[in-house]
């Protein structure tokens, strides 16, 4: 009757359940303009916020001096650390442990960190203050690279810490070290690679903000932001604040994109927070884009060297890999707790390896703190591309086609539950069919002879055929494994039934662009036999929502999604009383039809009862040995993570000339277990593609080496636009999660986690004949002749 894992056991009813293709409910407020973003909230006497930000990467603060901001008609006042000392805001913890400056009290540790905020009657007065608050720097040498940072007479970022005598932040490692060693040792042959993955950033349309309002006559803190974590954001607030919890309510209302953005809390929504208090009036932040690029937290920035034991016939026995991460001037990088390089140690990916390991080292330097898993499960991207272009230099290496090569080192579809080399437990996989259905999808054959042909040619263009074949993890906890910052990552559903017979179900997880008002809808009208317009979903408001810990590395269909599910099913069986009191039969005597959604007496059919019918008995004539009301919650701990995977081929052609490359062909196969809409997953695909074009072929977040943000707007910050994004074609395997009660796995990060090495690797296979091995990202048509050039292919 639960359905559980079996697709054949869903198919929507019509009602709008699992797997139909639900227009989009949230569509109808964006695309009239009737959306409802931080920005958008306007309060009687609001004031607004603007900051005072370093020009200097690296400086001692000798004075700061607001008298000539503070004379201005306008500026109510000028805040400096000093300020916020007096209340104890000055520094705030970061959510990896560190203790990031609020605004900056001694020394400036990257360009445009926070050093003043002007608080001024309306936006432009604010800014036009902060442009008159002189600030005196004493301006000392930065360093910006992770390896120099590292040298011995490397400028030190962090004297404020005690026992901090270098940029050296921590070592970690995993696996077998000796273990590896010895496959290594006996191997037939090995490769090895060094590649950057660089610095992103997550680049959301909305930027971060913030309308902080302290009540006096209540004792409360209302805080609207922009967070991807509103629960979590509560309790931190709370903590760095000193106000109960109880009385603090954060709601993030609708949310332009967060891809990672919005994990982390930034001085602006405390400095706000802090302004409200003092001067007892609503205080508005809203980031430029500039800043939201150069200050908010970035992603990847992971240098590694990658390498790869094998036997002549192409069996993979050993995977090897030493990273330097550059994590900024803070720790700050929003990993659970306990993974302090994420899940990067998934780096096994799709195939049965005997021996891993890897190391990491991480480093200070005098850029924004960051390493967020920007549409990413914890640094999975970054071990996603790692082993997909290892791959492919293995395969270049022994002259083997590179899906053959994936195909013989896969884990086999019947070993699952499968547990890898570095103690992933993964839970289903079919790698094979997937792999299949995209190299039909892709006429992999027929361009494999056409690259040929334009070799022998020697054609203008060559053509190059790329394939990632990823596996992901996604869905934190279990809670055993994964906190934010001590709190377990469970998640949680509340679903409450009305009388009129339609419910609202209210979820720990925020959504930002996902649908979850749709696609959580459709789980309970799934669920309950109940229509999917008579469901609301509600989330983001701290002070009616159940406690969650947010929506980012695709968890949250693998875990609220499941306690959305199991918060149904028990209002299903309270129903089942209900319906035995209304059908007057023995409550054992009750069946429910998932086809019909209709209740009914074993074996007559026609005594049957809907959920609406139910829900008014459950107020109008309430079984006596039952509590009135039809409601139930779930908090879900998963038991394990899911593992969502996929195939990816991409076919460029690349103009010998000039560098640029084409897609030709991208065709993208996804398996992300049972489909709550595949509508909506087709657009998190479309997505994520484009972003991962962004990475592979346009973006990276560079500085000079005084420290000075290069790439820190869209001038220079490349995003895609619909000129660079070519034609999807996209299909899909369903492989269910055993443990998940629908059966579902994550799906929105895969596109942008799985895309990128496919495209590297479409880009070095057009060259690997002339002996390339690697192209370092972003592969701007500058680098890609380079390349070219190098290898006597350019013309
Ligand atoms: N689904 C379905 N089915 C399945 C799965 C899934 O249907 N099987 C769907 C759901 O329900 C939703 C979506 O799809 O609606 C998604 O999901 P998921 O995978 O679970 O995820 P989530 O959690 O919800 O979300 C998150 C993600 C992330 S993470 C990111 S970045 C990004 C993505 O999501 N972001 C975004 N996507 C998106 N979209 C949009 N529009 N916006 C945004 O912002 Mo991180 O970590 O944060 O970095």
């Amino acid at each position: 009757e639960d359905g559980g894992p079996d697709p054949e056991t869903y198919c929507g009813h019509g009602r709008g359940g699992m797997g139909e293709e639900v227009e989009r409910k949230e569509d109808k407020r964006f695309i009239t303009g009737r959306g409802n973003y931080v920005d958008d909230i306007k309060k009687p006497g609001m004031l607004h916020c603007e900051i005072v930000r370093s020009p200097h990467a690296h400086a001692r603060i000798e004075n700061i001096d607001g008298s000539r901001a503070e004379a201005m008609d306008s500026v109510v006042a000028v805040l400096t650390a000093d300020d916020l000392l007096e209340h104890d805001l000055a520094t705030m913890p970061t959510l990896m442990d560190d203790t990031q400056d609020v605004l900056v009290n001694d020394k400036v540790k990257f360009q445009s960190q926070e050093v003043a905020a002007v608080i001024a009657e309306d936006r432009y007065a604010a800014k036009d203050g902060a442009q008159k608050v002189e600030v005196e720097y004493d301006v000392l040498d930065p360093v910006v690279d992770a390896a120099d940072a590292l040298e011995k007479d490397a400028p030190l970022v962090r004297d404020e810490l005690e026992d901090q005598e270098d940029n050296h932040i921590f070592d970690w490692d995993t696996g077998d070290k000796e273990a590896t060693d010895a496959v290594f040792d006996d191997a037939d042959v090995t490769v090895e690679e060094d590649m950057l993955y660089q610095r992103l950033h997550p680049a959301p349309i909305e930027t971060c903000g913030a309308v902080a309002d302290w009540d006096p006559g209540m004792d409360k803190m209302t805080v609207h932001m922009t967070s991807q974590a509103p629960h979590a954001h509560r309790t931190l607030f709370s903590q760095v604040s000193g106000i109960p919890e109880h009385k603090v309510r954060i709601v993030s209302p609708d949310v332009g994109g967060g891809f990672g953005n919005k994990v982390p809390i930034y001085p602006g929504y405390v400095v706000a927070a802090a302004a409200s208090y003092v001067l007892e009036q609503p205080v508005k932040w809203i980031e430029e884009r500039s800043e939201n690029i150069q200050t908010t937290g970035f992603a990847r920035d992971y240098d590694m060297t990658g390498e790869l034991a094998a036997t002549e016939d192409g069996i993979i026995e050993g995977v090897k890999v030493d990273v330097l991460a550059n994590h900024g001037a803070y720790n700050a990088a929003a990993q659970p707790s306990k993974f302090p390089a994420g899940f990067f140690n998934i780096f096994t990916g799709s195939y049965d390896i005997e021996a891993a390991y890897g190391s990491l080292t991480a480093a200070f330097t005098n850029t924004a703190p960051g390493g967020v898993a920007y549409r990413c499960s914890f640094r999975v991207t970054e071990a996603v591309y790692l082993i997909e272009r290892m791959v492919k230099v293995l395969a270049d290496e022994l002259e083997m086609d590179p899906a053959e090569i994936r195909r013989k080192n896969f884990i086999p579809s019947d070993a699952f539950p499968y547990e890898s080399a570095t103690g992933w437990n993964y839970d289903s996989g079919d790698y094979e069919k997937a792999l299949d259905k995209a190299l039909e999808m892709a006429d992999y054959d027929h361009y494999r002879e056409e690259q040929q042909r334009r070799i022998a040619n020697d054609a203008d263009k060559l053509i190059g055929i790329g394939i990632s074949s990823f596996t992901e993890v996604v869905g934190a906890g279990p809670g055993k494994q994964c906190d934010i910052a001590g709190i377990e990552m469970f998640d949680s559903a509340d679903l409450r039934v009305n009388p009129t017979g339609n419910a609202v179900l209210r979820v720990g997880v925020q959504t930002q662009g996902q649908g979850h008002e749709t696609t959580f809808a459709q789980i309970v009208a799934e669920e309950l036999g109940m229509d999917v317009d008579n469901i609301t979903v509600e989330h983001g408001d701290t002070d009616t929502e159940p406690y969650g810990l947010g929506t980012y590395g695709s968890r949250s269909t693998p875990v609220a999604g499941a306690a959305a599910a199991v918060a149904a099913r028990k209002v299903r069986d309270k129903a089942k009383s209900i319906a035995a009191n209304e059908l007057e039969a023995a409550e054992e005597d009750i069946t429910w039809d998932r086809e019909s959604g209709e209740f009914h007496v074993a074996g007559a059919p026609d005594r049957s009862i809907t959920i609406t019918e139910i829900a008014a008995g459950a107020y109008m004539n309430h079984p006596g040995d039952e509590e009135p009301g039809l409601e139930a919650t779930n908090y879900y701990d998963p038991p394990e993570m899911t593992y969502p995977f996929g195939s990816y081929i991409v076919i460029v052609e690349i103009d010998r000339e000039t560098g640029e490359v084409d897609f030709e062909k991208f065709v993208a196969v996804d398996d992300c277990g049972n489909r709550i809409n595949p509508m909506i997953i087709e657009g998190q695909i479309h997505g994520g593609l484009a972003q991962g074009i962004g990475t592979a072929m346009l973006e990276k977040v560079t500085y000079d080496d005084n420290g000075n943000v290069t790439g820190g707007d869209f001038m220079n910050y490349l995003l895609p636009t619909a000129n660079e994004i070519p034609n999807f074609e996209t299909g899909h395997t369903v492989t269910p999660s055993p443990h998940h009660p629908i059966g579902a796995k994550g799906v929105g990060e895969s596109p942008t986690v799985g895309s990128p090495p496919a495209i590297v690797n479409a880009v070095v296979d057009a060259m690997s004949h002339a002996g390339v091995s690697h192209v370092e990202m972003p592969m701007t048509p500058d680098v890609v002749w380079e390349t070219l050039d190098e290898v006597g292919l350019s013309r």
